[in-house]
């Protein structure tokens, strides 16, 4: 089975909650025991990636160890061509649709592929939006930012994904960010497209995980929530709020 069937048949019976881990910010051995305990919690998928300093060196280290640890889908979510694991079960094939830079909607995609293709992995085509205030990943994408109060400008890039094959939609507002994205936006994307659409970035509690899955979102992810340490009661009412 095909980590998009996989998901394709979860997301039949509701919303899903996928856990994010920088390679980056720990080391692999506790990226595999912060995992374990989100898998324990009911998280559908683990995705990996970061915006700066992932190598591919930690990558393929903290995949390894993650996927030691889970049996859910571990994915990875690239920054650029730099570092691929051949590790990790699938990985958004993506395009940062809102960057000036043709780099991230186009190159790193060009130099990528030959080796995604080399390596026989599992590519999930998304389409990524960053939605302000887009935080380190709006930063060094390059992102020309969706205003919060935008939701049509956000629907447009969204239908652009759809109708250029992409099988998922990935709404950012930045990880760390103070807000998530807005509600309107979720809600108006959602009557828009048919594709499952992410939501993430500032997403903290179980209240603003209820309100996100409420607006429509397919997939809540977090990734902040876990590397600080009181995130075990938080991570377990975020999973339970996106499931219930
Ligand atoms: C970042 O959307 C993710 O790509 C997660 O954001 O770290 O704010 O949860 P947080």
């Amino acid at each position: 089975m095909t980590v998009r069937d996989i998901l394709n048949e979860k997301l039949k019976k509701g919303a899903l909650h996928m856990t994010l881990l920088d390679p980056a910010k720990q080391r692999p051995a506790e990226a595999g025991n912060i995992t374990k305990l989100a898998y324990e919690l009911g998280t559908d998928a683990i995705m990996v990636g970061g915006s700066t300093g992932v190598t591919q060196e930690n990558l393929d280290q903290t995949v390894k160890a993650i996927k030691a640890q889970v049996k859910v889908p571990v994915i990875y979510f690239p920054s650029g061509a730099n570092a691929i694991s051949p590790y990790c079960d699938a990985m958004y094939f993506m395009s940062m649709l809102n960057s000036r830079n043709l780099r991230m909607v186009m190159g790193e995609q060009v130099m990528g592929a030959p080796i995604v293709a080399k390596l026989k992995l599992e590519a999930l085509p998304m389409g990524y939006i960053i939605v302000a205030p887009g935080m380190k990943v709006g930063e060094v994408g390059e992102a020309d930012l969706i205003p919060r109060d935008k939701p049509k400008l956000a629907v447009a890039y969204a239908l652009a994904a759809q109708f250029l094959g992409m099988h998922y939609v990935y709404l950012e507002a930045g990880s760390g960010a103070p807000q998530a994205v807005p509600d309107e936006m979720i809600q108006e994307v959602r009557k828009a497209v048919s594709i499952p659409i992410l939501v993430g970035g500032g997403i903290r509690d179980a209240e603003t995980a209820a309100r996100v899955k409420r607006a429509g979102a397919s997939i809540v992810v977090t990734g902040t929530v876990v590397e600080d340490g009181s995130y075990i009661g938080r991570l377990e009412s975020i999973i339970e709020a996106v499931k219930s």
